[in-house]
């Protein structure tokens, strides 16, 4: 797996040329979406446990895996405010304007952490994503930081959420299902079709 960051953008007007399909990675801040990236691409490409709430940009990174490209949407991290609201009041209009305007994201993922797993802020951004989202689109749930949990919570957890994967970033778990997953919904079952 081959990977590359491109740029950074403020809004979608700055994006990059929406040439490959894309993922859009997203998650409440501390959530553990850098580490996430970092031990999903297998290399330090983001910074960890930076600043919250100071850039509000989305970058792009292009991964090469197994001969196919697609694009990683990196996008700020969100709940910061003590109060909830939703992902839209709280990341203004340039964000709510990308995710609902760039057609090419195939995959949203929505990260969420393993010990607060029925958070407001994640039901709001879960039904935010829902009320726009087209046939062609999914979302996809992981939750991060299972090794904070006992193997009853895990279980526990995975009845309630049972279309939801979850990982480990420290311990580096989870992984393999969430690149068959990713394989799965960008490429569909059959690989060979979309090899070119
Ligand atoms: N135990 C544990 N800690 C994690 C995990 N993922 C992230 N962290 C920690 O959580 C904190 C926030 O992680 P970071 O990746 O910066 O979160 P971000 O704000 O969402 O980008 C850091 O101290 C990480 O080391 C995980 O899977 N397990
Ligand atoms: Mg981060």
């Amino acid at each position: 797996m081959k990977v590359r960051f491109i740029k950074s953008a403020p809004s979608i007007r700055e994006a990059i040329e929406p040439n490959l399909v894309e993922i859009a990675l997203l998650g409440r801040s501390n959530v553990g979406k850098s580490s996430f990236l970092n031990a999903f691409l297998n290399q330090k490409i983001a910074k960890t446990s930076s600043t919250p709430g100071k850039t509000q940009l989305i970058n792009f990174f292009e991964v090469e895996d197994e001969g196919k490209k697609y694009i990683l949407v990196d996008l700020p991290g969100f709940g910061y405010a003590k109060v909830s609201k939703s992902l839209k009041k709280e990341w203004g209009k340039n964000l709510d304007e990308f995710l609902k305007n760039r057609f090419n994201i195939k995959l949203f993922i929505h990260l969420r952490d393993a010990r607060h797993p029925n958070l407001e802020i994640d039901e709001n951004v879960d039904n935010y994503l829902k009320s726009f989202i087209r046939p062609d689109q999914q979302i996809l749930t992981v939750f991060t930081k299972i090794d904070k949990l006992k193997q009853s919570e895990i279980s526990k957890l995975k009845k309630e959420f049972p279309n939801a994967l979850f990982v480990s970033n420290v311990k580096k778990r989870g992984f393999e299902r969430v690149k068959e997953k990713i394989n799965e919904i960008l490429w569909g079952n059959n690989k060979m079709e979309n090899e070119k």
